[in-house]
């Protein structure tokens, strides 16, 4: 290793991940039971329809402290009923641990919410930065008729909390109205 210059391990080129120890996961329909408001329609949908995948870089154990991962989201453009494809969404397990997400292509909504359970919106488009403070539960839909992709930062040592959102989801929910999406 001494006085070697290495070759780049990981490519971040327009929205893809490429290189060494990338890992992907993906959610469909039968992953998100529970998350949409609208269960007529959820119960009508295909439930292998892929709503998001996401390219990470992990590379440290979940937990450690001090380390970063890094991943890129990839939203399918849908709805269910009128409420658009978004992510589970979730605060962190240690709850004082924040993020950065940024948009890269598409348009969505970055969905907050505090403790209080007070909820709110910023737009998300190819070039947004979005700081994400601890305590904010998270969650990004998908409001374009494209793929959107974002990019995101996290403390290897947050790990998710998805257990407070399945029982209580977000106290607002992501509507098309008259075509216009609306925090109801
Ligand atoms: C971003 C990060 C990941 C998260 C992913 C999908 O890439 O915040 O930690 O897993 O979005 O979001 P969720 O886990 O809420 O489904
Ligand atoms: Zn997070």
């Amino acid at each position: 290793m001494k006085n070697k210059i290495l070759l780049p391990k990981l490519f971040f080129t327009k929205d893809v991940l490429t290189g060494q120890n990338i890992t992907k996961s993906s959610r469909k329909l039968k992953d998100l039971k529970g998350i949409f408001k609208d269960q007529e329609a959820f119960d009508t949908m295909d439930k292998e329809t892929l709503v998001y995948d996401v390219s990470s870089h992990l590379p440290v154990k979940e937990d450690t402290p001090g380390g970063l991962y890094f991943g890129v989201t990839y939203i399918h453009p849908g709805k269910i009923g009128n409420e658009y494809f978004m992510t589970k969404g979730h605060f962190h397990a240690q709850i004082d641990r924040a993020e950065y997400y940024w948009g890269i292509q598409g348009e969505g909504i970055l969905i907050l919410m505090d403790e209080d359970r007070n909820v709110w919106g910023e737009k998300m488009l190819p070039g947004s930065l979005h700081y994400i403070p601890g305590r904010i539960a998270h969650r990004v839909a998908n409001v374009s008729n494209q793929i959107l992709s974002f990019g995101a930062c996290w403390p290897s040592d947050a790990g998710h909390n998805y257990k407070e959102i399945a029982e209580n989801g977000f106290a607002k929910r992501l509507l098309e109205i008259n075509g216009i999406p609306n925090l109801i």
